[in-house]
């Protein structure tokens, strides 16, 4: 480390300033690019620097944190090399809509442009993939330009920004200065606009609330779920936001994805007026672009302005914090007189538990992911975080997984595979091992990050891991039966005997070979101080819920 005669360091007024903006997390791989950084990190009170096994792990990691927390975490990676791990997780971030500050180290400013080890345009290479990307000029532009990140990770539609730092600039000196946080814009919806809302879902034959990631980070959950039974409306979940409205609600109908049951796709088609809160509206949250069907009324409540519109035009587009919407509907919905759709919304309820119910069982051999599912629903305490990897196993977790509170549910909506393991581990971090934290992914995603399970083991951390092993790729193997019949090409998996690999990281391994040793399994996981590995042996005919193999082409 350089002396400072005079002030501090570049790097040091970074670091504070964004542990006075409530940044309690650095998750990375150490490089020599950005040592001052390192050294900065580890002594700043309040912040946990975590040293992960892939950078790739390190940023579905401040994915994660950030998702539990509120606020922004830090990624780290070493020039391209480490800025191409982080990727995935930036990604994510960005289609999450997670705030998140990747920090990555650049090539010292005197080999700049030469083509120097790890060298690329780090502010070109992640510019495609977060809100704003920059190249640090020098340091006495750091700590305005982390105030700048800062902001842009958390305005709006969060989500994710990068600073490429040349190790050279992080130990000049600076000095001390303020940098005030701007205040945010806190939309205020108009009292014309909820009337009309209001008019809408009142007069609607079949009304439909989606309820997104907005819901969720606005602390919207339960007033959501005031509003919904005050005006009889029933509620899905956006894509992968199983939390945002409590599954055992009566008018819950689960959530939107590729693996919604039948019966919530023809309902939610059958929607004449959707109001979709905090949600932008994905291509799976959509069905692929179908809902709202045409004819239907769209009412969009969103806290960014960008969303609205963007996949669907909105009759009412409303640009408002997501929380304050819901209650100034909850305020006037007092005096309304709302017609009674409660014999309508059981039915529809019944028809949803119904499907859920139909695509249990059926397997040919080996054990239902449905039963392992229930018996983590049935077990788990109300405030247990699941994380989700991508994987056609995720459609039991959507189904048969309990999710009564907030904060309970953690699944990439990018649909990237090995984010499962890091964010287990992450909320276990949060939650410093005191809420049990499961991990459920296929054998596929769970080897692409298991590595880090390892930073569970060093921490002491009791991470509980789900793996479905059907010994393929089994979501690709579904798309070849279908599209490709009999033939199958890249997709059968050899995983190893996970008993072993979980007392290799001084954990326990559970093999459950039949659905009846599902729930000793999950109460030995819940009861055991270390970590746990589960490995459900799944057949590669149950291929997704209520889905053969064979019927398939397979
Ligand atoms: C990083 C990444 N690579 C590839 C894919 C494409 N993909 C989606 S699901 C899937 C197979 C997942 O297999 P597995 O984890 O075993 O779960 P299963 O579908 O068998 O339940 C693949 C390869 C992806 N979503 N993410």
């Amino acid at each position: 480390m350089s002396e400072v005669a005079d002030g501090m360091r570049a790097v040091q007024a970074s670091v504070d300033l964004l542990r006075e903006r409530g940044v309690r997390y650095a998750f990375g791989v150490p490089g020599e690019s950005f040592l001052g950084l390192l050294d900065a990190l580890s002594t700043a009170p309040g912040i946990d620097l975590v040293s992960t096994r892939h950078e790739g792990g390190a940023a579905f990691m401040a994915d994660a944190a950030a998702k539990l927390t509120g606020q922004p975490a830090i990624c780290m990676g070493t020039r391209s090399v480490g800025s191409a791990n982080l990727a995935i997780g930036i990604h994510t971030a960005y289609q999450d809509s997670t705030p998140m500050i990747a920090m990555v180290g650049q090539v010292e400013t005197p080999f700049r442009h030469r083509e120097a080890l790890q060298e690329t345009e780090l502010s070109q290479f992640l510019g495609a993939i977060t809100k704003w990307a920059a190249e640090v000029p020098d340091g006495k532009e750091l700590p305005r330009m982390t105030a700048e990140a800062w902001r842009v990770a958390t305005s709006g539609r969060p989500g994710p920004v990068a600073l490429a730092l040349r190790g050279d600039i992080l130990d000049e000196p600076v000095e001390p200065r303020e940098f005030p946080i701007s205040a945010a814009p806190d939309p205020q919806p108009s009292a014309a606009a909820i009337q009309a809302t209001l008019d809408l879902l009142r007069q609607a034959e079949r009304p439909l609330i989606i309820a997104g990631g907005g819901v969720l980070r606005s602390g919207a959950v339960e007033r959501l779920v005031a509003l919904a039974e005050l005006v009889h409306i029933p509620v899905v979940t956006a894509f992968r936001r199983l939390d945002a409205f409590p599954t055992d609600r009566p008018l819950s109908l689960g959530s939107l994805s590729f693996g919604t049951p039948q019966p919530v796709r023809d309902r939610a088609l059958a929607a004449d007026v959707v109001l979709a809160v905090g949600t932008r509206l994905s291509e799976l949250t959509t069905l692929g672009y179908q809902l709202p069907a045409p004819g239907a009324a769209l009412i969009h409540i969103d806290t960014s302005p960008e969303v609205l519109g963007q996949t669907f035009p909105a009759r009412i587009a409303i640009v408002a914090n997501v929380k304050t919407a819901i209650e100034r509907m909850i305020d006037r919905t007092q005096s309304i007189a709302w017609p009674d759709r409660s014999a309508r919304n059981q039915s529809d309820r019944a028809d949803f538990l119904a499907a859920i119910e139909a695509s249990a069982g059926g397997v040919s051999d080996g054990v239902d992911p449905a039963v392992v599912v229930r018996e983590m629903a049935r077990w788990l305490p109300v405030d247990a975080v699941v994380t989700a990897d991508a994987g056609n196993f995720f459609g039991w977790v959507q189904r048969f997984g309990a999710f009564r509170r907030p904060g309970t549910f953690l699944g990439p909506t990018s649909g990237a595979m090995g984010y499962a393991v890091p964010a287990a581990v992450a909320a276990s971090i949060v939650h410093e091992g005191r809420v049990p934290v499961v991990a459920t992914a296929g054998d596929g995603g769970f080897l692409m990050t298991a590595n880090e399970l390892a930073v569970a083991a060093q921490r002491g951390l009791p991470v509980i891991c789900v793996v479905f092993d059907n010994a393929q790729y089994g979501t690709i193997r579904l798309h070849q039966a279908r599209e490709y019949p009999g033939r199958i090409a890249g997709t059968e998996l050899w995983t190893p005997d996970l008993v072993k690999f979980a007392e290799a990281f001084g954990g326990q391994g559970i093999r459950v070979d039949q659905d009846a040793d599902a729930e000793d399994a999950i109460r030995a996981a819940l009861a055991y101080k270390g970590m746990t590995v589960i490995q459900a042996m799944i057949s590669r005919d149950t291929i997704a819920p209520g889905v053969r193999l064979s019927e398939v082409g397979g």
